[in-house]
């Protein structure tokens, strides 16, 4: 299918331009400089000892074997680091209650003191000369553990009995949240005329980015401060800023005194946007020992180490009224925060996912409770989508049950109830206010490409062939570049939700550009040097974008949540503005023309009626000679602004999926996938494109594959390598037809976007598992967890045949 048609620009390198990735060349020859990749004469080498318990009490760890392998500089433990006066990794996000209080959030160490609380955790460091001389000491290092009953699923961390993890959290329980207005949602539910009711897995899944997770900390002088032992930490990391602020916290030294590197990253997909407890060992071994000191993770090890996601158990309930309205939803959610609170771990089931239980239909009255439980695995966080999947997936699922019950087309419950355009700004009864978006148009364009009216016709050919058809829908909402800063104070972040952006124009009107965000796969280097070609006229190849160093961006608050071109991209466009501001100062001086006459099109800054005028380089010229400047005027062209956004962006767009089912295997095939999307104003189409089509394979690998497994008894992972941990392949998706509608721009923003990264993320788990009901449907299959592997798919089909079948194993 083809893309709807794209808007014009008037610039061939600018916003809406199909431009090919700029930064891709460097990739393709080798050239990329990923963390693993630096090299500093000197270096030490860094191996973790780490729990095979996932819950246990140290009673003894001797090194002195590991001491004695050659090469072996040091092997320290969480004493070292208590006799050092380190701190606690400390959660950025530690919310506000409806108490006023916060969570409970037991310490967390770097390095564990006297208990495990997952399989993982790491429990010594070695350094060494060499990796491999590093590996064979932790090998040696003899660790007594006394075993503890472990748990790893929040329904048995909450029963009575239940092992208990922390003493600063009675009963297992991080925290209790609640949103919304239970007196209305009662009255709802009173007068409706149906219930339907869900109780539904969200189950755990892994980031798997090509590049495992790296971090290098450097002694070296950095910043100019009193601090002259600071030291330079790169890592593979989202969020430079961020991890310089909560490192520094834990190791008791002025924010300023690091500098936080993070270099091209192979991936990051949420789960490289935490703070995690190699980048304390790094920095802390580093300046201890004197010494560069690198850590690498191994595939392994990244399956035991990085933060997992979603693991959400939910029961949720939709009154109706006779006609099919959406009257009230109730949502309980159970929340397995894992082990400890991670960076952002607790925000992101309960104030992020909470906020969009809306969706995009007009429930007059919703409430939702989500209880953060721990449990002896390893924590979760975000992960591509972060809590807007979870909430898509509780009310599609509702959706199509709803429809089933009442004997209505899953297509028509969703149009009786999508928020209509005329509704915008549309208050949520939940909090959040959208601020554009036309629902109804969107969702009828994805059935239009999908064909929708004419799958009974494919089903039939389906089943002629002796396979199952089934269609799937999903309507969805995404609160992209998480904002405003104002906001995220009152919901217990310690941190804002702005961005920075600087412009240096070069003597030549060349431009580099300095921001917040990060790049990790996103096109950044291409879709920012877009906004500024279209905005000062500049062309590509004289742009170059940098991110990913404390000490060259203004500041910085990292990307998540799709916020890269919502908040940076704007704090780019003010930029932009401030340059033009003081060029047409300059060009007003040297033309001898009033500053207002002067207007800036197409690259030049003209005499508004005349054909007098100066290129965008004859200016930065004058700027960088100073020869005849205004008075009033400094001399260079350096400007940067700082952006807050108004409210989030809200993008949205609806998805149709067809799958095959074979009854006879379980294999589900997703044969057609349409994913239509209103984004807002796009930069550049083919990113845009393929953001989405990123975000659908992750989505459908949600759906089909991927899973993180526990053993129930001892909560050992049994998914913690690729043989165990399926990820999608090319061969397991079909080609996506996607498209965008770019009439809705976001209101509140200088470019009118929305963000695009997460949301193939957010339909796709929904979408997947509607076509596979709907295929089973038949067969007298009505519910389905996923991921819906061969052997699920299977079972369900045996059971709604009554056919048993015996085994330990779901
Ligand atoms: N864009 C555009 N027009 C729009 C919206 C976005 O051209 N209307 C472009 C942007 O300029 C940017 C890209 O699309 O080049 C994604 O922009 P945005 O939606 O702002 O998302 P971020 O850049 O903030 O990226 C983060 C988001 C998230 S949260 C995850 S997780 C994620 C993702 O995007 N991880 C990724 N996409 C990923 N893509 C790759 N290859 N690797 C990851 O780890």
């Amino acid at each position: 299918m083809d893309t709807l048609p794209r808007t014009p620009t008037t610039n061939a390198e600018g916003i809406g331009a199909a431009v090919p990735r700029k930064e891709d060349a460097r990739f393709l020859v080798g050239r990329g400089r990923f963390v693993a990749d630096i090299v500093f004469p000197g270096e030490l080498h860094c191996a973790l000892v780490r729990s095979p318990y996932a819950h246990a009490r140290i009673k003894r760890i001797a090194l002195k074997e590991a001491r004695g392998v050659r090469g072996v500089v040091a092997v320290l433990t969480g004493a070292d680091m208590a006799k050092d006066g380190l701190g606690p990794m400390r959660t950025l996000w530690p919310l506000r209650l409806a108490d006023g209080k916060s969570l409970n959030e037991p310490p967390r160490w770097a390095l564990a003191r006297g208990t495990v609380r997952h399989v993982g955790e790491a429990v010594a460091a070695v350094f060494a000369e060499k990796r491999n001389a590093a590996a064979d000491a932790a090998e040696l290092v003899d660790v007594d553990y006394e075993p503890l009953p472990a748990v790893s699923e929040s329904r048995a961390a909450l029963a009575a009995g239940a092992p208990a993890l922390h003493p600063e959290a009675p009963g297992n329980v991080c925290f209790r949240y609640s949103r919304g207005d239970p007196a209305s949602v009662h009255t709802a539910f009173a007068r409706a005329a149906h219930v339907t009711r869900i109780a539904l897995v969200n189950h755990r899944i892994a980031g798997a980015a090509i590049e495992p997770r790296a971090v290098i900390g450097v002694p070296e002088p950095c910043g100019s401060g009193p601090e002259l032992d600071g030291f330079t930490l790169y890592s593979a990391t989202q969020v430079p800023h961020h991890v310089r602020k909560l490192v520094t916290e834990q190791l008791g030294i002025p924010e300023g005194a690091i500098r936080v590197v993070s270099p091209d990253v192979g991936g990051g997909f949420g789960y490289k946007g935490k703070h995690y407890p190699e980048e304390t060992i790094v920095a802390w071994a580093a300046r201890r020992l004197g010494r560069p000191v690198k850590w690498v993770a191994s595939r392994n090890e990244s399956f035991l180490s990085d933060t997992q996601a979603r693991d959400h158990f939910t029961e949720a309930e939709l009154a109706l009224d006779s006609a099919g309205n959406f009257i009230g939803l109730r949502v309980e959610t159970l929340a397995n925060l894992g082990a400890y609170v991670s960076t952002v771990g607790a925000a992101i089931p309960s104030a992020i996912y909470s906020a969009l239980l809306a969706g995009v239909y007009r429930t007059p009255a919703i409430h939702v409770a989500v209880t953060g439980v721990f449990t002896n695995t390893l924590p979760t966080d975000a992960y591509r989508g972060a809590g807007r999947p979870e909430a898509c997936y509780v009310l599609e699922r509702l959706a199509d049950r709803a429809a089933r019950e009442l004997g209505l087309d899953r297509a028509e419950i969703r149009r009786r109830n999508l928020i209509p355009a005329a509704a915008m700004p549309y208050k949520t009864p939940i909090g959040p206010t959208y601020d554009s978006g036309d629902f109804p148009e969107i969702f009828g364009q994805a059935l239009i490409a999908s064909e929708y009216v004419s799958f009974a016709h494919r089903k039939r050919k389906s089943e002629a062939r002796g396979t199952l058809r089934g269609i799937g829908l999903a309507c969805y909402l995404e609160s992209s570049g998480v904002a405003p800063s104002r906001l995220a104070g009152m919901m217990g972040a310690r941190t804002g939700f702005f961005e920075s952006a600087e412009i240096r124009v070069e003597p030549d009107g060349g431009l580099r550009a300095y921001l917040g965000t990060h790049n990790h796969g996103q096109g950044h280097a291409t879709t920012f040097a877009q906004i500024l070609s279209d905005r000062l006229g500049v062309p590509l190849a004289k742009i170059e974008i940098v991110e990913g160093d404390t000490a060259a961006v203004p500041y910085g608050t990292g990307t998540f949540g799709s916020r890269s071109i919502a908040v940076g991209g704007s704090a780019l466009d003010r930029a932009a503005m401030k340059v033009i501001a003081k060029g047409k100062k300059i060009a007003a001086h040297l033309l001898e023309a009033g500053e207002g006459d002067i207007e800036f099109r197409a690259g030049r800054f003209r005499v508004a009626g005349t054909d007098r005028g100066l290129a965008f380089a004859e200016i930065a010229r004058a700027a960088h000679t100073a020869h005849n400047l205004p008075d009033s005027l400094e001399p260079g062209l350096t400007e940067s602004a700082f952006y807050d956004p108004a409210n989030f962006a809200y993008s949205n767009g609806a998805h149709v999926c067809e799958v095959e089912v074979e009854a006879e295997t379980g294999v589900v095939r997703v044969v057609r996938y349409t994913a239509m999307d209103d984004v807002g104003t796009v930069i550049n189409p083919i990113i845009v494109e393929g953001q989405v089509h990123g975000g659908l394979a992750q989505g459908i690998g949600q759906a089909l594959l991927e899973r993180c497994v526990y053993e129930p008894g001892d909560s050992q992972l049994l998914s913690a390598s690729f043989l165990d941990y399926a990820m999608p392949r090319a061969d397991d998706l079909p080609n996506f037809g996607s498209g965008f509608d770019q009439r809705q721009p976001c209101t509140h923003n200088p470019l009118g976007a929305k963000g695009c990264g997460e949301s193939g993320t957010i339909g796709a788990p929904a979408a997947v598992v509607s076509a596979v009901l709907d295929a089973l449907a038949p067969l007298g299959v009505d519910d389905l967890e996923m991921p819906l592997t061969p052997e699920r798919v299977w079972r369900a089909i045996q059971a709604a045949r009554g056919h048993v079948i015996h085994s330990r194993h779901s």
